[in-house]
């Protein structure tokens, strides 16, 4: 353990005494040769000797502190600023095991060519260890891991979005723990590589400062390594918002909903209720990740492993998202965001656009200039405390009983503006068959309608076959499973024009949903029609008041077309036939949705 002298900090003794973390960081510390060892605390200390050490290499750059206390920005490489999913592979010993729709490498090959990347890459730096833990204090669902990261980005990200130092150090117990090792290398694009070892709880990302690519505690371990444990010991990790809807009533429903990266699951989670629907909240539980069990009482319950939002930036204004702007007042973190010259930050879609600034990239940017000054995928990184919709139950360790799942896309047309499907079965047959159009939150992928299965075709970390085999099980264990529905903010006329307001308008939507799920409201059937995708409401029990829309619309945008239907049939079919592995159940559902569109007028 000779590498260890090179810890400058006196924690090593106090608090981390993990003889496999010890292991961990000495073998890591021979691999990458860092100059130095800092073992993280989590103090509010540490947060400003790193952030001062970050602002005196540029790696952060302070924002005006009257006007936004505790805020920095950030600037990635112009070639490092989405995930690179290209890059991402899944190692397990079987390339079975990884599926169709994961990149693979045999762990032999992976730890191989990565070992040398990491060779010396920390030369000259300071590797920082950072105990943290996924989940809510208290909470049987928490996952322990060590992110070891020659990037102070890193570190102050991860303080937020996760739980670090010295608080999770009691709680690592022999070598349960998910090992993450990161460093941002020489950022090249060739030799990136964020690699997954499920079988070993190993992450290893090298060449990358991305957000996405990077907090290893985030889409790596609580999505691609938690989903795989999820499988393994009977629960699920989603790429799931969390929201409580409170009805004029007085009536609590809790609702998961996943939707592909940069879909609006922010906006949703924190939507603010229109004055025209008087007596709803809404409160936030999560915007990105939920982990979901099966509670002794038969139904789903679900926490938000997370402590922060890494949300997008762009279009973030006090209309579209009021919550989410107070939230980010203070200690937060903005990655690629113009820089006014009063040193605070504007992006595109905000109020009072700046005569001029510095773009993303570090350049001069004025009005008239044509590129954004922005990346559409910048981000901030706050912590969801601060958020003032915050629900209270966003730290009951037990969680929340979830009333309804949503899946949703980014769907210019066949997908109507929301449907419920006939039971679980049906439902997990509609999460799998998920279609969205592609967004900024990836690198290189273009703009093509791609099959997302519940929005984790990035994130799964084992066979997707098998992924939804663990979803129509969980179906059957549990006696009182959520609703499943699906939603399309997205739909469009014939024009090109979008048919519904969305934002805060969603709600009239999800008021329809939870009326669904309402064991109380004798009306369910009345106010909602089956037709052969699933049940759409009944063209006046969406609630309009107050906005203007057309009864043309409405029906336009609730209507489903048999031969686009069809069509869609036939992209799922071509997906499901690339899995070995895919569950009859969900084959027969194919066969059941073509029959029910041919027999339809
Ligand atoms: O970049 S992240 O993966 O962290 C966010 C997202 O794409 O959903
Ligand atoms: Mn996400």
């Amino acid at each position: 353990m000779e590498n260890l002298n090179k810890i400058t900090n006196k924690y090593i003794n106090n608090y981390i005494k993990n003889k496999y973390v010890l292991e961990f960081v000495n073998k890591s510390a021979e691999l990458c040769e860092p100059d130095k060892i800092y073992f993280c605390n989590g103090s509010e200390e540490e947060k400003k000797f790193l952030t001062g050490e970050a602002i005196k290499t540029g790696e952060l750059i302070e924002l005006k502190q009257e006007k936004f206390p505790g805020c920095v920005l950030h600037r990635t490489a112009i070639n490092d600023v989405a995930r690179t999913e290209h890059l991402t592979y899944i190692c397990t010993t079987k390339k079975e095991d990884a599926g169709p729709t994961n990149n693979w490498m045999a762990p032999k090959d992976a730890y191989e060519e990565l070992g040398e990347y990491f060779r010396d890459s920390m030369k000259g730096r300071t590797m920082y260890v950072i105990p943290f833990m996924m989940g809510v204090p208290g909470s049987k669902m928490n996952k322990i891991g060590v992110e070891i990261t020659d990037s102070i980005y890193v570190v102050l990200n991860m303080r937020i979005m996760t739980h670090i130092g010295r608080i999770v150090a009691d709680d690592i117990i022999g070598d349960n723990f998910t090992k993450g090792l990161h460093s941002k290398g020489d950022i090249s694009l060739e030799k990136r590589r964020i690699c997954h070892f499920p079988e070993d709880n190993t992450i290893w990302s090298i060449n990358s400062g991305y957000g996405g690519n990077v907090l290893l505690g985030k889409k790596c371990l609580a999505l691609r390594i938690a989903s795989y444990l999820g499988r393994k010991e009977g629960w699920l990790a989603e790429h799931m918002l969390l929201m409580e809807i409170q009805t004029p009533d007085g009536k609590i429903f809790y609702v998961a909903g996943a939707f592909p990266s940069s879909c609006g699951k922010t906006n949703l989670s924190m939507l603010i209720p229109p004055e025209s629907l008087p007596g709803y909240k809404v409160r936030v539980l999560g915007d990105d990740i939920a982990w979901m069990y099966i509670g002794d009482d038969g139904r789903l319950w679900a926490i938000n492993p997370e402590a922060g939002f890494f949300g997008v930036v762009p279009g973030t204004n006090m209309k579209t998202n009021k919550n989410a702007m107070l939230t980010i007042q203070k200690n937060t973190i903005f990655t690629n965001v113009l820089l006014k010259e009063d040193k605070t930050v504007w992006w595109e879609g905000m109020e009072n656009p700046p005569d001029k600034g510095i773009d993303w990239k570090g350049d001069a940017w004025t009005k008239e200039s044509k590129e954004p000054g922005t990346h559409p995928n910048s981000r901030f990184t706050t912590p969801t405390s601060q958020c003032p919709a915050l629900s209270s139950e966003f730290s009951n360790p037990k969680g929340v009983p979830v009333s309804a799942v949503l899946f949703g896309g980014r769907r210019g047309n066949v997908v109507p503006l929301v449907y419920e499907s006939f039971n679980w079965k049906h439902g997990v047959f509609i999460g799998a068959t998920l279609r969205s159009e592609t967004t900024a939150a990836a690198m290189g992928l273009g703009k093509i309608v791609r099959n997302d299965p519940m929005a984790m075709i990035p994130f799964c970390g084992y066979n997707m076959g098998d992924y939804f085999a663990h979803w129509l099980d969980l179906g059957k264990r549990m006696k009182f499973p959520p609703k499943i529905f699906f939603v399309n903010w997205f739909r469009k006329n014939r024009e090109g024009k979008f048919l519904w307001p969305g934002y805060g308008e969603n709600l009239r939507v999800i008021e329809w949903i939870i009326k669904q799920c309402d064991s109380d409201n004798n009306n369910k059937e009345k106010e909602a029609v089956e037709t052969p995708v699933g049940y759409v409401p009944e063209i006046d029990a969406i609630n309009t008041k107050g906005i203007e829309i057309s009864k043309q619309d409405i029906k336009e945008l609730l209507s489903i077309d048999k031969n686009e239907w069809l069509e869609e049939a036939d992209e799922v079919e071509k997906f499901f036939s690339k899995f070995d592995r895919m569950p009859k159940e969900l084959t027969k559902e194919l066969n059941d949705l073509r029959e029910r569109l041919k027999n339809s007028k």
